[in-house]
């Protein structure tokens, strides 16, 4: 697991090389969610199989650039999904981005899940792991991740991050969200789930929610490369990670780029989804 971590920080710091340097704009292809693929997608997608290729422990990757999963070593332990560069369109207007992985053996389940990373590339490039029951905070510096802390979330938090289209979420959803706002919480959220869920998780608690919406009944967010990461990171974190009603990593996968909804919070906020939904 050591030579997976060692390979995800040298990815990073090539993305953010290539964040920092490199010229934006559109390729001529889609990916499998049929979304236009940004040049940078597509190298930072490169960098990542680049490095993950040397990793002899590595048995096949999937991203969410690509459409089908890609054998790399007959005989390596691990799985790995992951998104090369999440919130990449926030890029343009200088927002924080950020990369995310899932690691698995056996098979892409969310209970195969043995840990989960992500990079946040913002005013500073920070990585998280979650692994054998901590989730651990690096900073980079001088080319290497310095650790920072452990991370844990309270019970309780004061942050409120909504995703998806207000005018296409259900009644009882908005009413929800409302529901916290009305108690005092203050809406943070930039549409990069990456430092959104970044900011939820060191500011102690709250709640970051991407539902079911009339015209997504699934959800926008793929399990594999972004829910359940951070499904892993967060409970890990002593916080919850549902779709309404289940636990997120309790959750079949039939295909690779699968959907889901998905609440991330602390126990106050994920307690009142739970309640909400059960009812819905
Ligand atoms: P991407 O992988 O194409 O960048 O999409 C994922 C991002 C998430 O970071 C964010 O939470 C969500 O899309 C926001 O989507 P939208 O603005 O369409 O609601
Ligand atoms: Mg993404």
């Amino acid at each position: 697991m050591e030579n997976i971590l060692k390979s995800i920080e040298l990815s990073a710091m090539r993305i953010k090389d290539a964040i920092d340097v490199k010229d934006f704009g559109y390729s001529n292809e889609q990916n499998s969610s049929g979304e236009s693929q940004l040049q940078l997608d597509i190298q930072c997608d490169m960098i990542i199989e680049e490095e993950f290729s040397k990793i002899d422990s590595i048995h096949t990757i999937a991203s969410e650039e690509k459409e089908k999963e890609m054998l790399l070593h007959e005989d390596g332990k691990y799985l790995i999904a992951f998104d090369p560069l999440d919130g990449s369109s926030l890029i343009d207007v200088n927002l924080s981005v950020g990369s995310i992985f899932g690691i698995y053996e056996n098979s892409f389940e969310g209970s195969n899940l043995v840990a989960s990373c992500y990079v946040v590339y913002g005013p500073r490039v920070e990585l998280v792991f979650a692994y054998e029951g901590k989730v651990k905070l690096y900073l980079l510096q001088n080319n290497y991740f310095e650790f920072v802390k452990e991370i844990r979330l309270g019970e309780k938090g004061k942050l409120n991050a909504p995703g998806g289209t207000q005018q296409n979420w259900m009644p009882y959803h908005k009413e929800m969200v409302d529901g916290l706002f009305q108690e005092g919480y203050r809406l943070r959220y930039s549409g990069g789930m990456v430092p959104d869920l970044h900011q939820i998780l060191l500011k102690g608690g709250g709640l970051f929610s991407y539902p079911a919406t009339s015209d997504k009944p699934d959800g926008k967010l793929r399990k594999l490369f972004e829910v359940f990461p951070f499904a892993h990171v967060y409970t890990m974190a002593g916080g919850y990670a549902i779709d309404g009603k289940e636990e997120l990593l309790s959750l079949d996968t039939k295909h690779i780029h699968d959907t889901s909804p998905c609440f991330f919070g602390s126990k106050y906020e994920i307690d009142r989804v739970k309640d909400v939904y059960s009812k819905a």
